[in-house]
C-alpha cells in the first residue's frame, strides 16, 4: 500500500476510536416513542428505510460493477440498443409495486392517527402567544402552561437547570394506558402542538378545531414545543407532559378540582426522579 493510504487509514481509525464513545450517545434513528401511533410511525419509517436501502444498494452495485467491467481500458464498445419494451415495462411496474407497498401501510397509519373514537377523555389545547392553555373538557379543570426558565439562567447569572428552556410551570398531566382525545385550537395566530415521543404534531388554528389522540404507554416526562413560527416568543413556548398511572391521575384530578394545586403537584412529582428529566440532555 502507498504511504498516503496507510496514513489516511490510520487517521480514520484514530477518529473512529476517539469519537466512538461520543457516537454511542447519538440517537441516529427515529425515536420509537411511547404511543401506539408513534410505534406505527416508527415501523413505517423502518419499512421505507429498508426499501430505499435495498434500492440504494442495488443501484450503486449496478453502477460500480458497470464502471469497472465496461471501462475504456478493456476496450469495451458501448451498446447501441434503444427502445427496449422489456426495460420500459419493468421500470414502470417495479416502482409502481414499491409505491403501493409504501402507500398502503402509510394510509392505514394516517387514518388511525385521526381516529379518536373510543377516547376516554378530552383535552382542549389552545395556543397563545406564547403559552398554552389546557382544558380537561369533562372535568372542569383548566390551567395555563408557560416557560419556566428564569431570566438569570438565560443570562448565565445562575446555573442552567436540567430542563433549561424546555420546562414549564404547569405541565400537562395525562394518565397512562387511556386513550386521550385532543382538540387543538388557537386564540391568536397559528401554533402547532408537537410532542415527538407521541408522534403528535397538529396545527392550532384560530377559529378551527383539529383533533388527534394519544395513548401514552409509559410513565414519563415528555417534552415538546410549538412547531409553527408564531412570532417573537415562538422559541419560548415549550410543552411538558407528565404521564402517570391512571389511579394516580384520578387522584390528581380530584385534588385539582378541589383547588389543592400544591398537593396535586407533589403527587405528580412523586412519580419521577431526576433521571426522568435527563432526556433534555440529548436534545
Ligand atoms: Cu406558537
Amino acid at each position: 500500500m502507498r504511504p498516503t493510504i496507510v496514513k489516511a487509514a490510520a487517521l480514520l481509525a484514530l477518529l473512529v476510536g476517539v469519537s466512538g464513545p461520543a457516537l454511542a450517545g447519538w440517537e441516529l434513528n427515529m425515536p420509537r416513542g411511547v404511543t401506539p401511533v408513534s410505534h406505527e410511525v416508527y415501523h413505517l419509517h423502518m419499512l421505507a428505510l429498508g426499501i430505499v436501502t435495498a434500492i440504494g444498494i442495488g443501484v450503486f452495485s449496478a453502477i460500480i460493477w458497470s464502471l469497472i467491467h465496461h471501462r475504456k481500458s478493456r476496450g469495451v464498445t458501448p451498446a447501441k440498443w434503444h427502445e427496449s419494451m422489456t426495460a420500459e415495462i419493468a421500470w414502470t411496474i417495479v416502482p409502481f409495486i414499491i409505491l403501493i407497498a409504501l402507500a398502503l401501510p402509510a394510509a392505514y397509519v394516517m387514518i388511525n392517527m385521526e381516529d379518536d373514537s373510543g377516547a376516554e377523555m378530552t383535552v382542549k389545547v389552545t395556543g397563545y402567544q406564547w403559552l398554552w392553555h389546557y382544558e380537561y373538557v369533562d372535568d372542569e379543570v383548566d390551567f395555563y402552561s408557560r416557560l419556566d426558565t428564569s431570566r438569570q439562567a438565560m443570562l448565565g447569572e445562575i446555573p442552567k437547570p436540567d430542563d433549561y428552556l424546555v420546562g414549564v410551570d404547569n405541565p400537562l398531566v395525562l394518565p397512562t394506558d387511556r386513550k386521550v382525545r385532543f382538540h387543538h385550537t388557537s386564540g391568536d395566530v397559528i401554533h402547532a402542538w408537537w410532542v415527538p415521543e407521541f408522534a403528535m404534531k397538529k396545527d392550532s388554528i384560530p377559529g378551527f378545531i383539529n383533533t388527534n389522540w394519544a395513548e401514552v404507554q409509559e410513565v414519563g416526562v415528555y417534552y415538546g414545543r410549538c412547531a409553527e413560527l408564531c412570532g417573537r416568543g415562538h422559541a419560548f413556548m415549550p410543552i411538558t407532559v407528565k404521564a402517570i398511572p391512571g389511579e394516580a391521575y384520578d387522584e390528581w384530578l380530584e385534588l385539582m378540582q378541589a383547588g389543592e394545586d400544591e398537593a396535586a403537584e407533589e403527587l405528580v412529582a412523586g412519580h419521577f426522579n431526576d433521571e426522568d428529566y435527563q432526556v433534555v440532555e440529548n436534545r
